[in-house]
């Protein structure tokens, strides 16, 4: 008679893995279970919600209405809105009503914070959140991300100009990002080591799959819009011009921030969106698309600065933000910075 109670070792180790959920991760992050971890236990378990609606969507593009191509709107950073900005941006506004967790919501999409009056009184947390990054990837099937940050709110914030989120990216209380790729993965810090989490659509659940991840301290991968060369300053081209003529690099870059982050966080190397002549400030957005990955790369042990100021020191002039980005591996971020404060 077998002891149906007992597994083998395989299975003890599906099992055991299956059992890691995201919620139940952040709930082992604090060792306690304290009022405060079960929020961000779940508030992340709504994130997991919005990323898995998002990912269901995006796996049937080509297939149904209103998810490739553009609203024909305009958004407040002048960009043409595509169906997915729209869609994503409703679907993580919709995850945290009645769930009494956040009480604000700022987004790429939105030109003000919105507020869940039900959650203030009782939710204290702003979710500061790019819906969908990268979206000129979409209607070519390739990689694109959802980015968020998660602060304190202070105050009760009874103008609505929400200045307390004009603070720098060291009062993230936690950031992470969701890549939808061959995979839909989730990847998020809490101030205790960055995490990564892979979607088994089987079970409809975001299951560990490595944990404290650390970025190798030098790598061979360069990531960069090299069409942009003419429009940067000198001492980016410079760095470039060095790394051509260096053996073993490597330029990889898919215009979609999360996906290039991704691969260096796990390879190495370093990802650099630079100011222009005609754009001193660059393209990124600090509060939702810089900041969050500067959180995740210093807990990742790597590195992340403007060329000139650590991206976490930073102090936004309004909600929208923008900053020229250098994230990576320690060394090579030294490296781009050596060039930059010649
Ligand atoms: P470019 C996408 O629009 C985005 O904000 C980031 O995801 C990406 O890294 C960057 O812009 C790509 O910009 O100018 O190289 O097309």
């Amino acid at each position: 008679m077998t002891d149906s109670t007992r597994l083998n070792p395989a299975e003890e180790i599906v099992l055991g893995r299956d059992f890691m959920t995201l919620s139940q991760h952040v709930l082992s992050q604090f060792g306690t279970f304290s009022t405060e971890s079960y929020d961000l236990s779940a508030l992340m378990g709504r994130i997991g919600l919005a990323g898995k609606t998002i990912a269901r969507h995006l796996s049937r593009a080509g297939l149904v209405e209103n998810v490739l191509g553009v609203t024909g709107e305009v958004n407040v950073q002048g960009e043409a809105v595509k169906n997915m900005d729209r869609y994503a941006n409703r679907i993580f506004l919709r995850a945290f009503e009645q769930s009494g967790l956040i009480c604000r919501l700022a987004s790429e999409e939105m030109e003000k914070p919105y507020y869940i009056p039900e959650n203030c009184p009782i939710g204290r947390y702003t979710l500061l959140y790019d819906p969908i990054d990268g979206s000129s990837n979409i209607d070519v099937n390739l990689a694109i991300g959802s980015i968020f940050s998660i602060r304190q709110q202070e105050g009760n914030d009874e103008s609505g100009e929400a200045l307390d989120l004009l603070q720098s990216g060291r009062k993230q209380i936690g950031a992470g990002y969701i890549l939808y790729g061959t995979s839909t993965m989730l990847v998020y810090s809490l101030g205790n080591g960055v995490h990564a989490f892979t979607l088994d659509p089987s079970i409809g659940e975001f299951i560990l799959s490595q944990e404290n991840l650390h970025i190798p301290t030098k790598g061979s991968i360069y990531s960069i819009n090299e069409g942009n060369f003419w429009q940067w300053e000198e001492p980016m081209r410079e760095y470039v011009r060095h790394l051509h003529c260096q053996s073993g690099n490597t330029a990889r870059y898919s215009g979609a921030l999360v996906a290039d982050f991704h691969r260096i966080l796990f390879q190495g190397g370093v990802f650099l969106y630079p100011g222009t002549v005609g754009h001193l400030d660059g393209k990124l957005r600090l509060l939702y698309e810089s900041a969050p990955l500067a959180y995740l790369i210093e807990q990742a042990g790597g590195r992340a600065t403007t060329g000139t100021q650590e991206i976490l020191d930073v102090v936004p002039k309004e909600l929208h933000s923008r900053t020229p980005l250098i994230i990576g591996s320690l060394e090579n971020v030294k490296v781009v910075e050596s060039f930059l404060q010649k």
